[in-house]
């Protein structure tokens, strides 16, 4: 069986002009089965973070996730990829990132760490419409 996730590609790797190499990471180990260049509004980005609204960071996140365009991926790959999509990713923070992963190689801090990537196929489930609402299921 598989399994859909998605990954979205945030405004940092615009303005450090990065997106293709990142893209081209994702490209190499994952299969892409769409992508889409959107600029979020910041209610969007509310929306798209709901999940942290009683964080103190939530305010700010929705600003810097709205603060330019990103690029939403859809990965698919075999019954839980979810958790090595996450892998590649790296450790939310930067710093703390293993230096072969996406955020290692690529991030500087908290708020630009390069990506998003679903957590679980319950997030994926949400997730990937919000993007993509053309997908009737994960
Ligand atoms: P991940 O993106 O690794 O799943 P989450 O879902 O915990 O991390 O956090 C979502 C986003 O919120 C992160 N990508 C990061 O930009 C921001 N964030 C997480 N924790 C903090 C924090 N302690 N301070 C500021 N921003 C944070």
């Amino acid at each position: 069986m598989s399994q859909k996730t998605l990954v979205f590609l945030k405004p940092d790797t615009f303005e450090n002009k990065i997106v293709g190499e990142v893209i081209a990471e994702f490209e190499k180990k994952f299969n892409i089965v769409s992508m889409k260049m959107v600029k979020l509004t910041k209610e969007d980005a509310k929306q798209f973070y709901a999940v942290h609204k009683e964080k103190p960071f939530y305010e700010d996140l929705a600003t810097y996730a709205s603060r330019g365009p990103v690029v939403a991926l859809l990965l698919e790959g075999e019954k839980d990829f979810i958790p090595q999509v996450r892998k590649f990713m790296g450790a939310t923070n930067p710093p703390e990132a293993d230096k072969d992963t996406i955020r290692g190689k690529f991030g500087s801090s908290l708020d630009a760490n390069v990506v998003h990537g679903s957590d679980s196929p319950e997030s994926a489930a949400v997730e990937i419409p919000f993007f993509f609402p053309e997908e009737v299921s994960a």
